[in-house]
């Protein structure tokens, strides 16, 4: 039986892939990993399995994996786009200097690893509509370049060393169990919380800013069916377009008011994060996952906003989400 390690486990994505994981393989073989300390109420069942572990420091990783006999790392810590623009520094040390550190371990110790890209390894020069599974990668973000030069570094692992990396282009995510932080697509996720809460949210992108989207059951099941997936058919590996929605705040606005009537949208662009999203594809062509692996999104924008508002719903107007801030 193969033990997991998972890095940077406390974020949007490792809050629920850790226990569809668990639930997968078993929570003894899961080994949950952050430079954070478990949250009070931590949606992932840590107990034993944790290990705090900063993953700009090699010797860290390497204990870990020692420690717990990993064969397979869910890479997932990293700085997103919004944040990685206000610290390009901290960003370069984080996302790449963690990834090459992770790259490293995994070769030592014969691990197979999962590194997420991002619809920001993609730039203004890319063609924006059906964005092709190989096409021109020349981001303008801090965020976007450890993306690219990330993917690159992988395939460079793969190829002089044998490595079994793979890896996934992911859209924007939309969740309900933790909030992301410092993305630019962050407004798919705030837009249910003032909606539930408010019935008002200021969006800090324009109303017609189209971007890929994908709701976090689907995201989590596209990693995990990946890694399944048998080797020899995958002609990419790393790494791979997905989406599940081409969507912009006002298509999304306009879901949400169908169950919350006279929820109001308005508008306060941030020019950062709207030059970030400019830049990026309108929607991704995403056939090479569908055909090597058998991706196919559960979740469409109707699917997933009736989902949302029911399971955040409880969360947001119970005892706790009334004392949460905004
Ligand atoms: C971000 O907005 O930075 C991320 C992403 C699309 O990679 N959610």
């Amino acid at each position: 039986m193969s033990n997991i390690l998972v890095t940077g486990a406390f974020g949007q994505i490792g809050s629920e892939l850790i226990p569809a994981l668990q639930q997968r393989y078993g929570a003894e073989h899961v080994i949950v990993s952050d430079i954070r300390m478990a949250p009070l109420q931590s949606p992932v069942m840590v107990e034993r399995n944790f290990e705090h572990v900063d993953c700009t420091e090699l010797q860290q990783i390497l204990e870990a994996v020692r420690r717990h006999d990993i064969d397979t790392i869910y890479h997932l810590a990293a700085l997103l786009s919004a944040v990685a623009e206000e610290m390009p520094h901290l960003a370069w040390s984080i996302n790449m200097g963690g990834l090459y550190n992770v790259l490293e371990a995994a070769r030592q110790y014969r691990c197979r690893v999962f590194f997420p890209s991002s619809i920001g390894a993609f730039g203004p020069s890319t063609p924006r509509d059906h964005t092709p599974q190989v096409t021109i990668q020349r981001p303008t973000t801090m965020y976007g370049v450890t993306k690219a030069s990330g993917e690159l570094l992988c395939d460079y692992y793969a190829a002089r060393f044998g490595l079994d990396v793979r890896g996934l282009r992911l859209p924007g995510l939309i969740s309900y169990v933790a909030r992301p932080g410092g993305g630019t697509t962050d407004y798919a996720v705030e837009i249910f919380y003032q909606a539930l809460r408010y019935k008002h949210y200021r969006c800090f992108l324009g109303p017609a800013t189209r971007l890929d989207m994908m709701y976090m059951p689907d995201a989590t099941r596209a990693m995990i069916e990946l890694m399944e997936a048998d080797g020899a058919a995958l002609k990419y590996r790393n790494a791979y377009n997905v989406t599940a929605m081409s969507i912009a705040p006002e298509d999304l606005a306009g879901e949400i008011r169908k169950h919350i009537p006279g929820f109001v949208i308005d508008y306060q662009i941030d020019p950062v994060r709207q030059s970030i999203a400019d830049s990026w594809p309108r929607s991704l062509d995403d056939s090479a996952a569908r055909a090597d692996w058998g991706w196919a999104p559960r979740f469409d924008l109707a699917g997933m906003t009736v989902d949302m508002l029911a399971r955040l719903g409880e969360k947001v107007t119970g005892p706790e989400g009334r004392r949460a801030p905004a």
